[in-house]
């Protein structure tokens, strides 16, 4: 069945997600792809705005919680990522349960109970990890300004990310020039767009 890609985008705090997705977004639809972007956590549910205040340090709770919320945010997207899906829409996520797993697993806690909240969300079609190195990414505008954004909790959340990486995702370094990196990313892209398109590819679900 022909539908629309989903595509995550991950990488450590400010290592250009979001300037890449938008990029990616305006040469694609400049190229006539129906393609949309969905980020997470998504601060505009009262679910967001939870996970948003304790991110800027404005309300304490437990890792554990935070954790859950954070997948909560996730699935109550669920249905609205499959519908835009099934009639056709690409969607291009920034950050997805892969964050969530990295950076609460980064705080010590059992890797299976991180997965377990987001086991059976939709899986994604491609995922691309943006690295860098915690040094470039600490010089960048606005770091520091959240929780997390540190070096040693960074390098932490780097070295568990290598662990969630696997052969189908494409790590593309974003220690070089911004329009460089899109470069990199178009190409496999439209390849995904167009199996997704075909109906080569049927949607998958986490953690298969
Ligand atoms: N983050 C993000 C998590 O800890 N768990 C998650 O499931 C997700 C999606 O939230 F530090 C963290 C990662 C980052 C912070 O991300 C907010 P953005 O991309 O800066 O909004």
């Amino acid at each position: 069945m022909s539908r629309g890609a989903l595509i995550v985008v991950e990488g450590l705090d400010k290592s250009g997600k979001t300037t890449q997705i938008k990029n990616c977004l305006q040469i694609l639809r400049r190229d006539g792809f129906d393609v949309c972007q969905l980020s997470f956590p998504d601060r505009t549910t009262s679910i967001g705005q939870l996970i948003s205040s304790f991110l800027r340090g404005e309300t304490v709770l437990d890792d554990r919680v935070v954790h859950l919320l954070f997948s909560a945010n996730r699935w109550e997207k669920w249905k609205e990522i499959k519908e835009r899906l099934m009639a056709g829409t690409t969607i291009l996520v920034d950050r997805y349960a892969y964050s969530g797993v990295a950076y609460t697993a980064s705080k010590g806690y059992d890797w299976d109970w991180c997965l377990g909240p987001d086991k059976g969300l939709i899986a994604p079609d491609l995922v691309i990890y943006l690295s860098a190195s915690s040094k470039v990414l600490e010089t960048r505008s606005g770091y520091g300004q959240e929780r997390y954004e540190n070096q040693l909790f960074q390098n932490r959340v780097s070295e568990t990310f290598e662990k969630l990486v696997t052969h189908k995702w494409l790590r593309i370094s974003s220690d070089r020039p911004i329009e460089e990196v899109t470069h990199h990313m178009i190409p496999p892209i439209r390849n995904i767009i167009d199996s997704c398109q075909n109906g080569a590819l049927p949607l998958g679900t986490l953690w298969t």
